[in-house]
């Protein structure tokens, strides 16, 4: 008989968990060859999921329990490890613990392993599969899968998101953890391990599976995040297997905030743009009178989706009107900052025009251009330490 042990990573997963692991164990059956024993993992939950993986061990001892740090990635590269060591193995699996993953899919992972692939991988897009999600999950993995075909390879996979895998153990010491982003707290784990696992030399099959709907607990993944995970990690291996070896995805991540409020910035500028033509065009208004309104609506239009977007998990001391008047005051130095640069350069260069081919631009347009940078880093760092300060003891409560 070989061992298989089912890697179950949990967080606040009470409520379906032992029925869960009930239908883990009814699959054995039909996985003839092996044995199952089950290993929680579990970072830390406030419902005491831990605890009750440790009740159920009580009572089963195929049942196991570790306790390990925060994130997806570091309950499944730690519960591996820790399976690897404690219960030896002959197929290491992991499958999600909320039973949205039907458990079935076990005794076709461990038979593909049995005809000699070492990297068996649950798919919902391979002939048998479903994908029961909602149409945004839906359109998220199938891009995922893409852009991960596209530029990270191999083509011939379908399925990169989903947790449902087998693998051998001797797999799984190949791999180079070094290169693999397990301890960010996202569930970019899932592509990127597949292809570290691929760079070892994995001999892969995808079998079918059925993604459900969570009928119990709440969701933890969070759809924008992962997109923009999905697609710097891809353009970084890319960059990479081009020779060009630069941090994307560590400085991305990082740089999240900024990037969301940059993002931000920009709907700001066509905000001012379109209310600016609106009011002089439609309002009647003279140009300095509309831009004075347009400026305005847009600095509104970019401090809501600064605190509602890039800033949403700060806990701040202000309420939201004391935030508006502190971004406003922030802006108005940034307006400060602007004309201060422009009229420097102006006194500096002058009037005049570049060519380049035969595009002409004048200086007083790069002057303009000028400014964005060194103001966008003004305002960032401003809101950032002071409008939406993070309170962490408020963040506790
Ligand atoms: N150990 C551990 N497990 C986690 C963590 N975050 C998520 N999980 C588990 O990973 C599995 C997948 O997470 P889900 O929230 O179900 O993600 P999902 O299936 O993509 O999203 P839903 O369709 O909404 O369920 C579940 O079993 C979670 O409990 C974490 O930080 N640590
Ligand atoms: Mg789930």
């Amino acid at each position: 008989m070989k061992k298989a042990v089912i890697l179950l990573p949990t967080f606040n997963e009470k409520n379906s968990l032992e029925k869960f692991i009930k239908e883990v164990f009814a699959e054995e059956k039909n996985a003839p060859g092996w044995k199952f024993e089950v290993l929680v993992v579990d970072s830390n939950s406030p419902d005491g999921t831990f605890k009750l993986a440790q009740e159920l061990g009580k009572k089963d001892q195929r049942i196991h329990a570790l306790s390990v740090g925060k994130g997806l990635g570091v309950g499944l590269v730690e519960g591996h490890k820790f399976s690897l060591e404690h219960l030896k193995p002959d197929a290491l699996a992991q499958l999600d613990a909320d039973g949205q993953v039907e458990a079935n899919v076990l005794p076709r992972l461990l038979k593909a392993l049995n005809e000699g692939y070492t990297l068996a991988l649950g798919s919902r897009f391979v002939k048998g599969g479903k994908n029961q999600l909602s149409f945004l999950r839906r359109i998220f993995s199938l891009g995922a899968s893409l852009v991960t075909r596209v530029l990270v390879g191999p083509s011939d996979i379908q399925e990169v998101t989903n947790s449902a895998r087998a693998f051998t153990p001797d797999l799984y010491n190949k791999i180079n953890f070094d290169r693999l982003p397990w301890k960010e707290q996202t569930f970019i784990v899932q592509p990127a391990f597949l292809n570290e696992a691929i760079l070892a030399g994995a001999k892969y099959k995808e079998v079918p599976l059925v993604f459900k709907n969570r009928e119990e607990g709440y969701s933890k993944n969070k759809v924008f995040n992962y997109t923009y995970d999905v697609i710097t990690y891809a353009l970084d291996v890319r960059l990479h297997k081009w020779g060009v070896n630069l941090p994307l995805f560590k400085i991305t991540r990082r740089a999240k905030t900024f990037i969301k409020f940059a993002l931000v910035g920009v709907t700001g500028t066509v905000v001012d743009f379109i209310f600016y033509k609106l009011l002089i065009n439609m309002g009647g208004f003279p140009p300095a009178t509309s831009k004075a309104f347009s400026t305005e609506i847009a600095i509104i239009n970019n401090f809501v989706f600064n605190n509602f977007w890039t800033f949403r998990y700060r806990k701040t001391k202000t309420n939201i009107w004391q935030k508006l008047g502190l971004y406003n005051l922030v802006s108005l130095g940034g307006l400060a900052i602007a004309v201060l640069i422009v009229k420097f350069l102006h006194e500096l260069f002058g009037d005049g025009f570049f060519y380049f081919g035969p595009i002409r631009l004048a200086y007083n347009t790069l002057y303009f251009f000028a400014t964005i940078p060194p103001v966008m880093m003004w305002n960032f760092t401003v809101n950032h330490l002071v409008t939406w300060k993070h309170q962490k003891e408020l963040a506790s409560v």
